[in-house]
């Protein structure tokens, strides 16, 4: 069997990328260890960028999106127990962030790539990238117990934080940066009306709390735990009543409770590897980068990623030239680099460091002060929420 780019993982950046190169004409099979269910089971990111709008309307998979996600103008902070909008649209010249689930996005993407006749081998054990450093990289794999390979010209390692192709790089031709925070979030799922028509994200002497939405009668919402804390430990009831102690009166009296459908515990890091090419094999997603969700990046970098890597390969395939995937990692790490530090400075700024004294405390309540108060201020919180333009 043969294939143009064949693609490991099927979750967003994979899915995405799949899509982008078939309406560029360039072939593709995407191999990824999991079930379609599995995949669409995993509850994650919730707000888009424009720019992930633009790419999801290039593949043909953004009918749905727009019809059913929610476009927001603003987000709320809410400290000293009070809420202060920041004006996103206002602020940015009318840029806006959609609001719609990455389980639906990946949903979407996974109906186009049925209509397109595409391969997807799913349960494919014990994927491995071969050969990518030179001109004829190879993938091998399991499938029902019988091993196949796969010759391509490249491969795009989009299998996630914890794949098989970063690490398959040989150590000392790889850099990671990495920074792990002292907390995680407890998330919960629930078919309950969200508590306001915009997102809340509170700093609060208890911890972060973020009220999040997938629509007008689901809703998402986060509390910072400790690391040691585990999913057992919280029943529905204890997060609710922990919720309450976190949010003003105002979007106390509006909370609805309800049953979780899906409650679970992420750890926070930042993460980056460089470069994000290795011969004829490229990183994208969060194969290469991982952000803390504060800043609501991780799904947008995936497809900014493979935004780049599709263009690169069109340019490889259709006018024969290498400048693009040449310039793929340097272009990429650009955009990385701005959301990670966005993404640290959200999360540095909004929750409750264990270590942190007094003073750490009151610059920080200072800081959500000049935010709130200074046109400058939240113009850049505003300009980095909506997501910087492509390069
Ligand atoms: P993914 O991890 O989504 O997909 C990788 C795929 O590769 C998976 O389907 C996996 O099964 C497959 N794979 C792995 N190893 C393989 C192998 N050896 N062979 C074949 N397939 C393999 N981002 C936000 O913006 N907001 C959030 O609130 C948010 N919450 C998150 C919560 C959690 C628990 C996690 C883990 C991430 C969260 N993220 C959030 C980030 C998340 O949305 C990612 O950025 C997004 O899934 C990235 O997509 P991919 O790069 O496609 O990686
Ligand atoms: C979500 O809805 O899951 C979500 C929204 C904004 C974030 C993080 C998560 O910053």
């Amino acid at each position: 069997m043969r294939t143009q780019v064949a693609i490991i993982g099927a979750g967003p950046a994979g899915l995405l990328l799949g899509q982008l190169l078939y309406e560029a004409g360039i072939d593709n099979i995407i191999f990824e260890q999991r079930s379609p269910d599995y995949v669409l089971g995993r509850i994650r990111a919730g707000v888009l960028e424009q720019v992930t709008v633009d790419l999801l309307a290039q593949a043909k998979a953004d009918k749905r999106m727009l019809a059913e996600g929610l476009p927001h103008d603003g987000i709320e902070l809410l400290f000293g127990g009070k809420r202060h909008r920041i004006d996103l649209h206002e602020l940015t010249g009318g840029k806006r962030v959609m609001v719609y689930g990455q389980t639906e996005v990946t949903r979407d993407l996974m109906e186009a790539r049925k209509r397109a006749g595409l391969l997807t081998v799913y349960e494919a054990q014990n994927v491995t990238p071969l050969e990518f450093g030179s001109e004829r990289p190879r993938v091998r794999y399991e499938k029902d117990g019988q091993q196949h390979e796969i010759s391509c010209d490249f491969i795009a390692g989009c299998d996630g934080f914890h794949g098989v192709c970063r690490a398959s790089i040989p150590a000392d031709s790889i850099r990671n940066y990495e920074k792990v925070y002292p907390f995680g979030w407890l998330g919960i799922l629930a078919d309950v009306p969200p508590v306001s028509h915009e997102l809340i994200y509170a700093h609060t002497e208890r911890g972060f709390a973020l009220c999040s939405q997938r629509s007008a009668t689901r809703s998402r919402y986060y509390l910072q735990v400790p690391l040691t804390d585990k999913v057992e430990n919280w029943s529905d009831e204890a997060f609710w009543d922990e919720l309450r102690l976190r949010l003003d009166p105002e979007a106390r009296a509006n909370l609805v409770t309800g049953a979780s459908l899906e409650k679970s515990i992420a750890p926070l890091r930042s993460f980056v590897s460089e470069p994000m090419r290795f011969g004829r094999m490229f990183l994208a997603g969060d194969a290469a980068h991982i952000v803390p969700p504060t800043g609501a990046k991780g799904l947008n970098l995936a497809a900014s990623d493979v935004g780049y890597l599709s263009r690169a390969f069109a340019e490889f395939y259709q006018q024969r030239s290498s400048e693009g995937i040449d310039r793929y990692s340097e272009v990429s790490l650009r955009r990385v680099w701005k959301a990670e530090r966005f993404s640290w400075w959200m999360t540095s700024l909004m929750h409750r460091f264990p270590d942190s004294g007094d003073f750490d405390r009151k610059v920080q309540e200072a800081e959500l002060d000049y935010l709130v108060h200074s046109r400058a201020g939240a113009t850049s919180l505003a300009e980095n929420y909506v997501g910087l333009p492509l390069n």
